[in-house]
C-alpha cells in the first residue's frame, strides 16, 4: 500500500514508518520537525541521541535496501498538504502528527491556544485534502485513551447504546478530557466523525493509551535508527520517565496517592495496530473508534514493578509521592473494552519484567545525556 506517516520522525511515528516499509509497503514520512524545536525551547532532549530526520532515512536504507521518502511540510500549511495528497495519492493517511503533552498544553494561555491551532488545524486541513483530492484515502487518525477520561461506568470503543425516556440510540461515548491536550483530540474526534458523515470519508480513530518502551525489532538493527526517549516532566510519560529515573537514582515520581489508572501498551503494539488497522480499512462514511491499549495499570503498580526490576539489578530506588501537578481522580473505576484490535489479530506485548529489564538497560547505557533538573514537574494545572 501506498502510506503517509504525518509526524515519523517522532516518537510512535518513525518506528511505525521503518515497520511499514519492511512489511513491503511504499512509506512517505511527514513531518514539520516541530518536536525537536521544543527541545530547544524546553531545553530537554532525547534520552537517546537520535540523527537528523534525513541521515535516519538513509540509513535505513543502507541496512535495508528500502527507500522511505521524506516531505518536510507542516499539516497546518494546506500548501503542504495538498501537495502531499495529489503527488503522493496514498491509500492510508497515519496522522500522528500532533503536539501530544497534556503539561505542554497547560503551560500557559498561548501554549493552549498553540496546541489547539496546531492539532485542530492540521486534522482540519488533512480531512479537506481526502474531500478534494483523495476521496479513497483512509484517514487512520492517532486519539488518545484520555479523550473518555475515567467515567464510573465501561468504557466502550467510540460508541455507545444509549436508552432514554423509552427511546434507544447509538451515539458518541460522552467525553471527560483531563487537560487542554486532550480536549484537541475530542475535537478532532467530532471534526471527523462529521466529515465522514458528510463527506464519506473513511476513518479509524486510534484512541491509544499511554505508548512505553523504547525500541522495535527495526529500530533495533543500526544504532542509527534508535528511537527517541522522552524523559523529561513535560513529554515523558509515567513508565518511562520511571525507568529513567531509576537509571540516574532519582526517587520515583508518582503524583499524589498513584491509584490513577491509565491503559498502556508497548511500542511493538502501537506499530502492529497501525499495520492492523490500514490493512482492514474502514467503509466509506465509517467512522471507526479502536481503543489501542493492551493492559491498565494504576501508577502506583508501574513504580513498583520498575523498583524491583531495578533492585534485582542492584539500583537502590525510592518511590517519592510529589504533589500532584495535574488535576485528576483517585481511586476511581477503570474498565475499558479493547476487543475490536484482538479480533482483527492483535497479539499483545505484555509488560514483562523481561520488557522493563531492557528499556532499563539502554537507559542506564545513557544516563550521561540526562539533566537531573528536567526531571520534576514544573507545569501545574491550577
Ligand atoms: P512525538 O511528539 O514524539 O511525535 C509527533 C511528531 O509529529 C513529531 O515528529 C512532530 O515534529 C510532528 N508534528 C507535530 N505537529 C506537526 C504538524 N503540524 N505538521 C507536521 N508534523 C507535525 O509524539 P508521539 O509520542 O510519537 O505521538 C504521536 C501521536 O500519537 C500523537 O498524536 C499523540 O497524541 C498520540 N499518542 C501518543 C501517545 C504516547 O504515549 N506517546 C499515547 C497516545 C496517543
Ligand atoms: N504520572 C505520574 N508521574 C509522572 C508522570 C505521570 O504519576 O512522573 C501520572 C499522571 O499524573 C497521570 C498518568 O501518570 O495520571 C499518565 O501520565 P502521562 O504523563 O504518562 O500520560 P498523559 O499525560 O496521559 O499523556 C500520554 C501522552 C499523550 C497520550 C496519553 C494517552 O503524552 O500523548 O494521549 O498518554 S492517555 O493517558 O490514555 O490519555
Amino acid at each position: 500500500m501506498k502510506i503517509v506517516v504525518a509526524g515519523g520522525d517522532g516518537f510512535c511515528g518513525w518506528p511505525t514508518a521503518l515497520y511499514l516499509s519492511q512489511k513491503g509497503h511504499e512509506v512517505t514520512i511527514v513531518d514539520s520537525l516541530v518536536r525537536r524545536e521544543i527541545d530547544t525551547e524546553l531545553g530537554s532532549n532525547s534520552m537517546t541521541p537520535i540523527l537528523p530526520l534525513e541521515e535516519r532515512v538513509a540509513a535505513w536504507k543502507e541496512v535495508t535496501g528500502k527507500d522511505i521518502d521524506v516531505v518536510i511540510g507542516d499539516l497546518t500549511d494546506y500548501d503542504d498538504v495538498t501537495r502531499v495528497f495529489t503527488e503522493k495519492q496514498p491509500e492510508a493517511f497515519v496522522h500522528f502528527a500532533e503536539h501530544r503533552s497534556a503539561p505542554y498544553s497547560m503551560i500557559d494561555r498561548e501554549h493552549a491556544i498553540e496546541n489547539h491551532r496546531n492539532n485542530v488545524e492540521g486534522t482540519l486541513n488533512v480531512l479537506w485534502a481526502i474531500k478534494d483530492h483523495a476521496p479513497d484515502c483512509h484517514l487512520v487518525k492517532l486519539g488518545t485513551m484520555g479523550e473518555y477520561g475515567q467515567p464510573n461506568i465501561d468504557i466502550e470503543e467510540g460508541w455507545i447504546e444509549i436508552e432514554h425516556k423509552g427511546r434507544k440510540d447509538r451515539l458518541p461515548f460522552p467525553k471527560a478530557p483531563g487537560s487542554f491536550y486532550h480536549l484537541t483530540k475530542v475535537h478532532d474526534s467530532d471534526n471527523i466523525m462529521f466529515a465522514c458523515r458528510i463527506w464519506g470519508v473513511r476513518a479509524t480513530d486510534l484512541n491509544q493509551g499511554v505508548v512505553y518502551g523504547l525500541d522495535t525489532d527495526e529500530t533495533r538493527l543500526d544504532p542509527r535508527l534508535t528511537n527517541r526517549f522522552d524523559y523529561d516532566a513535560v513529554f515523558g510519560t509515567a513508565l518511562n520517565r520511571f525507568l529513567i529515573q531509576a537509571a540516574i537514582g532519582h526517587d520515583l515520581t508518582v503524583y499524589g496517592g498513584g491509584s490513577q489508572t491509565r491503559g498502556y501498551l508497548n511500542i511493538a503494539d502501537t506499530v502492529r495496530c497501525i499495520e492492523i488497522a490500514c490493512e482492514n480499512p474502514a467503509e466509506r462514511g465509517e467512522f471507526r473508534v479502536f481503543n489501542q491499549f493492551t493492559e491498565s495499570f494504576s501508577v502506583q503498580d508501574l513504580a513498583e514493578k520498575v523498583q524491583r526490576v531495578a533492585r534485582e539489578q542492584g539500583l537502590k530506588v525510592g518511590i517519592d509521592h510529589l504533589e500532584n501537578p495535574r488535576v485528576e481522580k483517585y481511586d476511581h473505576y477503570y474498565n475499558a473494552v479493547n476487543t475490536n484490535l484482538l479480533d482483527l489479530g492483535l497479539e499483545p506485548h505484555l509488560l514483562t519484567d523481561e520488557v522493563l529489564e531492557e528499556i532499563l538497560r539502554v537507559a542506564r547505557e545513557n544516563v550521561d545525556r540526562v539533566s537531573d533538573e528536567l526531571v520534576l514537574p514544573t507545569v501545574t494545572w491550577k
